[in-house]
C-alpha cells in the first residue's frame, strides 16, 4: 500500500490499492460466479475494484481501461472479450506504469504489454472433453454436433482446437456441425434447435460437445422438446462446472463436464500484491487446473458445493 503522511500529525495510513475490473458481461452462469468471486477477493483483501461491465462489447472494454488510466489505478484486471485488438490500449496502460492481469482469456499481443494471464490451458480443456468422449465411445460411429463459444475469442479457437486434437486418431468420431451459440444458454437452445431439425431431428446426432455449460443447458431443453433424452441418445460433454449443469448430469440429462474455476481473481491479486510488497514478478502465465467430472462423480454433491460457494 501506498504510505501518506496524516497532515499535522506525522503518521502514517495505508491507503488501499485502486483495481479497475473490465468484465466481458454476464453471458453465463461462469462469468457472473467470475465477477461474485472477484469482488469477494477485492473485498477480503482491502482492495478498492472498480468495476465496468462491457456487455460483450470490445470498444466498451477499450474505454473503460482509458478510463482506468485516467483514474490513475494502481492495476487493471481485463477479461478480454476477444483475442485481437489490444495493442494500442495496452501500450497507453503500459505508458502509464499500470500493470495489466488477464484473466480467463488470452490475446494476441507482445507479452510485455501485460504482467501475467491467469487461467486454463483451453486446448487442454478441449482434449479432455474430447478425451472423455473417445473413451466413452470407443469404436462406435459417433457424429457430433459442436456449440462454440464467442467468435473470435481465444477461449472458443482453443477449445475447438483441443477436441479435435482428441479425435483425430478417431475417424469413427466426426463434426458434423459447428456454430456459434456466443456462449448463451439462449444460443446454445437455438442453434440446438437447428441442429436436430438438420439431423433427422437428431436421431443422426450421437454427442453434443458444447464450449461451455450454459450453452449445454440450453440445448439439453432444445434435445427434450425434440422428443429425444439427453444424455442418452444424444451424449454431452462440455466445460465450465456450473451448477446447472451439475444438476443436469445428477438428473442424468447429461454426461461430462471440465471444470473451471472462476476464482481468477485471486492468483491475479496474489500477484500484484507479491509485486507492490517487493517487486516480485509473477511468470507470465498462472494456470488454472481443468478437471473432468462425470455422472460418476457425485453431481448432486458438486451442485451443492458450488451453491455454497456463491455461484
Ligand atoms: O468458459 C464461458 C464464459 O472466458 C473462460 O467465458 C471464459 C468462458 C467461460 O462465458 O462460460
Amino acid at each position: 500500500a501506498i504510505s501518506v503522511a496524516v497532515m499535522g500529525f506525522g503518521t502514517t495510513a495505508a491507503v488501499a490499492e485502486t483495481v479497475g475490473f473490465s468484465q466481458i458481461g454476464s453471458e453465463s452462469g461462469w462469468r457472473a460466479a467470475e465477477t461474485t468471486i472477484t469482488r469477494q477477493q477485492a473485498e477480503k483483501r482491502g482492495i478498492d475494484l472498480r468495476f465496468s461491465d462491457a456487455q460483450q462489447r470490445q470498444e466498451n472494454q477499450i474505454a473503460a481501461l482509458r478510463s482506468f488510466v485516467a483514474q490513475g489505478v494502481d492495476a487493471i484486471l481485463l477479461a478480454p472479450v476477444v483475442s485481437t485488438g489490444w495493442d494500442n490500449i495496452l501500450m497507453e496502460a503500459r505508458d502509464a506504469e499500470i500493470p495489466v492481469v488477464l484473466l480467463d482469456r488470452r490475446i494476441d499481443a507482445p507479452d510485455d504489454l501485460y504482467m501475467t494471464a491467469v487461467g486454463a490451458d483451453s486446448v487442454h480443456e478441449g482434449e479432455v472433453a474430447g478425451g472423455w468422449l473417445v473413451d466413452e465411445v470407443g469404436d462406435r460411429q459417433c457424429n457430433v454436433v459442436e456449440l462454440q463459444g464467442t467468435t473470435g475469442s481465444s477461449v472458443a479457437i482453443e477449445r475447438k482446437q483441443g477436441f479435435e486434437n482428441a479425435i483425430a486418431d478417431h475417424p469413427n468420431i466426426s463434426i458434423i456441425r459447428s456454430q456459434t451459440g456466443d456462449f448463451t444458454r439462449s444460443g446454445g437452445k437455438e442453434v440446438m434447435e437447428s441442429f436436430l431439425q438438420a439431423e433427422n431431428g437428431g436421431r443422426n446426432i450421437c454427442a453434443l460437445f458444447s464450449h461451455n455449460d450454459d450453452m449445454a443447458v440450453g440445448a439439453i431443453q432444445a434435445i427434450k422438446e425434440a422428443g429425444l433424452n439427453p444424455g442418452e441418445d444424444i451424449l454431452t460433454v462440455s466445460i465450465d462446472g456450473v451448477p446447472d449443469y451439475f444438476r443436469a448430469m445428477a438428473n442424468g440429462d447429461a454426461n461430462a463436464t471440465v471444470e473451471l474455476t472462476p476464482n481468477m481473481a485471486g492468483p491475479a491479486f496474489d500477484a500484484l500484491q507479491a509485486w507492490w510488497q517487493d517487486g516480485t514478478l509473477p511468470p507470465k502465465f498462472i494456470q488454472t487446473p481443468s478437471t473432468l467430472y462425470t455422472q460418476a462423480d457425485d453431481p448432486e454433491g458438486e451442485y451443492q458445493r458450488r451453491k455454497d460457494l456463491g455461484y
